[in-house]
């Protein structure tokens, strides 16, 4: 970026060039009251037990009619928090789907009753799902951004394409398009916050942050979360930016503040921060009693601000409507909201049989044939059809994965991969005399150089961006194929990857879905990789519903899965060992741009009589080392399998091979207690009980980290030496 651009700001209250018309302030007093109703209907239902969860919007209601009024529903795009009932009313929302999901109908739209109320989503109005964490919203707004303007940029892009995950997300976009972002002011204590705002602002993209401050996040005043006690304060030096500070609870005000704060992103200026002081009249939510930690004179100050009463005084002040008038609006609303809520208990409840779907794609199964190209390997083989993989001689797990990018973005115009240190050179005037980085492990090598800079780029240095901005991009019908540096730093990524990322299509119930790819390098057997460069972990993200999970072992799997990855319509964990990444064992010549392989697909790599191995990853060399040995040694005919996806895994593989053998091993590289192989362990115990002639036996790592001194290493990672004693005393039983 150049020098910081100085930020336009708006003054406390923005003077009204003109005014609004009556009828604009009378609607607007409208919505405002129609939502308090709404939350005043579900406050009773909810002590009535006939729904089970209630937050409102009160005394947040003029700044979010004023935000709504400005923007446009179906054509900008919104990432509201829990609070905003006046927003998505005035957007479009009715008070009778509210109710549907206050009571959790199968008729809900927002998530068929998966989520609580107020958690909103609305395919037609463009409100994309959100969750009930705080603050993750506003890294989807970013990504949601980018994915506009790169459509804009590559309207090619757009087009609708079958045969993978495309046929299943038609592309809206318009040049001047904005995506709207809020939360609460104690949600802007999250890391997500600062870094949605960092590259908010460096790519200038057209955001709208608004923070609703109620001074409160449940009991926890202002102050502790924001130093000093004002977040607009902290923010003020982000370049780029539209800033202003508003009284929240005059609703001409936010709406001039709003439609300002939309040109300013509409023209290309960059984005914009609206902080709006607002009341909260009633709580955190039904679960919370304020009067336990704020005091009285501190409440009355607050109602003496309810934008409701200011807003119904305005009118009479100046004669826009009666007080006969006023009442008969506010019957009027009453009388909606309690006959929206009469319908919405009427409503179907959803069917249990349900539940599973919407955890995966319904429309593309990946482990389908669509998928199965396995056996044309070799034949679209030859030099022209990969920049990076000409030819049949061997190449490595990294040159296929690096190979199968090229590909694959040449084809599909909705890729884009970022990542730390991913592009060749952020700077691109270096690169006519530069070789370029392509990546820590260089897998991505080249990818900028051929694709540009808006497909190919270095991301900040923040995982839960990375994630966070995928599930943006995604949800605007792009593939994001992102890569997390090493698997040991995709922690602070997990919030996204656990509650975003996978829940998407489940909790939208099948309306929303994010298929991103996470390439994440994994693994040890390094020698000095020591704690942090060393970590498996597969088994907590298999945990987790809605997230596909894939280890090849060797290249050829590693080129054809990642396809598989890219152009199913899921979310995929990519691990790609480090120690595979360039050894002799498993090299293959280049398998053409088609090659594709179903997950849920184990492979025979030794098929054997006595023994089963069931083993993934860099275990898979060490268990065939092993297996040889038993072989020539002792005889013992082993029969490696190599699941090379583990959600899903080839549970019929699995049994065919243990129906044959009676015996079997599960082995892995992750620590040995809660680790994969428990499940699988588990699993034959329970289904396959009458065909064991043995017990179920496991080989992993010590329940440590993995120590730096190659003695410690060698000690505490599974070797094939551990593999051969669990053949010898299995085959002793
Ligand atoms: C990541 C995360 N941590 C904690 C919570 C529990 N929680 C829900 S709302 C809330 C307070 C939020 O306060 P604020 O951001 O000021 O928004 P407000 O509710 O006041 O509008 C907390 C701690 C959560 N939902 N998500
Ligand atoms: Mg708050």
């Amino acid at each position: 970026m150049g020098p910081a651009l100085s930020s336009a700001r708006a003054p406390e209250t923005a003077a009204a060039p003109g005014g609004l018309a009556p009828q604009q302030l009378i609607e607007i007093y409208r919505l405002m009251y129609l939502s308090r109703c709404v939350d005043d209907r579900e406050i009773l239902l909810k002590r009535q037990q006939k729904i089970f969860f209630q937050i409102s919007g009160a005394g947040h209601e003029a700044l979010q009619v004023g935000a709504a009024l400005a923007l446009r529903p179906g054509y900008d795009w919104f990432f509201p928090y829990y609070r905003d009932r006046a927003l998505c009313l005035a957007l479009g929302v009715t008070p009778t789907e509210m109710f549907l999901q206050a009571v959790g109908a199968a008729t809900d739209p927002a998530s068929g009753g998966r989520q609580m109320p107020t958690h909103w989503s609305s395919r037609a109005l463009h409100i994309v799902s959100t969750s009930s964490s705080t603050t993750t919203q506003v890294l989807h707004a970013v990504g949601c951004a980018e994915a506009g303007r790169y459509f804009s940029h590559h309207p090619e892009a757009a087009a609708k394409a079958q045969g993978d995950y495309r046929a299943f997300h038609d592309v809206e976009f318009h040049g001047d398009e904005v995506a709207f972002t809020s939360l609460g002011e104690g949600s802007t204590s999250q890391g997500e916050f600062w870094e949605a705002l960092a590259t908010a602002s460096n790519k200038k993209l057209p955001v709208i942050f608004c923070v609703e401050d109620n001074g409160y996040a449940i009991s926890v005043p202002v102050e502790v979360n924001t130093p000093g006690g004002n977040i607009s304060k902290l923010v003020a030096n982000f370049p780029n930016f539209y800033f202003a500070e508003i009284d929240g609870t005059d609703p001409e005000v936010c709406l001039r503040t709003f439609q300002a704060a939309a040109e300013h992103c509409r023209a290309g200026h960059g984005p914009a921060f609206v902080h709006g002081h607002v009341i909260r009249p009633y709580s955190h939510s039904l679960s919370d009693d304020d009067k336990l930690y704020r005091s009285a004179a501190e409440r009355e100050a607050d109602a003496m601000r309810d934008p409701l009463t200011r807003m119904q005084m305005r009118l009479l002040r100046e004669g826009i409507l009666s007080a006969d008038e006023i009442t008969a609006l506010e019957h009027a609303a009453d009388r909606e909201a309690a006959e929206a809520a009469e319908r919405a208990l009427e409503a179907p409840l959803p069917e249990v049989s349900g539940i599973r779907k919407h955890v995966y794609s319904e429309d593309l199964d990946p482990t389908s044939a669509a998928f199965a190209s396995e056996d044309v390997q070799a034949a679209g083989a030859g030099p022209g059809k990969s920049a990076s993989a000409k030819g049949s001689a061997p190449r490595t797990m990294a040159d296929l994965i690096n190979a199968c990018l090229h590909d694959e973005m040449r084809r599909d115009p909705r890729i884009v991969v970022y990542g730390e240190d991913v592009a060749d050179a952020s700077r691109e005037a270096v690169l006519s005399e530069v070789k370029g980085k392509g990546g820590v492990f260089k897998l991505t090598a080249g990818l900028q150089t051929e694709f540009g800079s808006e497909r190919v780029f270095n991301s900040q240095l923040a995982e839960a961006n990375i994630v966070g901005r995928a599930v943006g991009y995604a949800t605007r019908g792009m593939k994001p194929v992102v890569e997390i540096q090493f698997f040991d730093y995709i922690w602070p990524a997990m919030h996204q990857i656990r509650n975003e990322l996978a829940l998407m299509r489940w909790r939208s119930n099948g309306a929303w879905a994010a298929p991103v790819v996470m390439r994440v390098p994994i693994g040890g057997y390094l020698t000095g990789g020591s704690i942090y460069h060393s970590q498996s972990g597969e088994s907590i993200f298999t945990h987790t519903p809605g997230l596909r999970v894939v280890f090849p072992s060797n290249a050829l799997d590693a080129n054809g899965l990642l396809r598989t990855a890219i152009r199913c319509d899921d979310p995929v964990l990519f691990l790609e060992h480090k120690r595979l990444y360039r050894e002799t064992y498993g090299r293959a010549p280049y398998p053409g741009p088609d090659f594709a392989i179903p997950f849920g697909k184990a492979k025979i790599v030794r098929p054997g009589q006595h023994i089963t191995l069931v083993t993934y990853g860099a275990v898979v060399p060490r268990a065939l080392q092993a297996a040889e040995k038993a072989q020539r040694e002792h005889g013992i005919d082993v029969e490696v399998l190599d699941l090379r996806t583990l959600n899903p895994y080839d549970w019929e593989a699995i049994a065919t091979s243990v129906r044959k053998t009676s015996r079997v091993i599960v082995a892995h590289e992750d620590m040995l207690s809660w680790g994969y192989g428990a499940e699988i362990a588990a699993r034959v115990a329970d289904e396959l009980f009458d065909e064991l002639d043995a017990p179920v036996r496991r080989v992993g790592a010590m329940d440590t980290f993995v120590a730096y001194q190659p003695v410690l290493e060698d000690a505490i990672l599974p070797q094939p030496e551990n593999i051969l004693k669990a053949i010898l005393d299995l085959r002793a039983y």
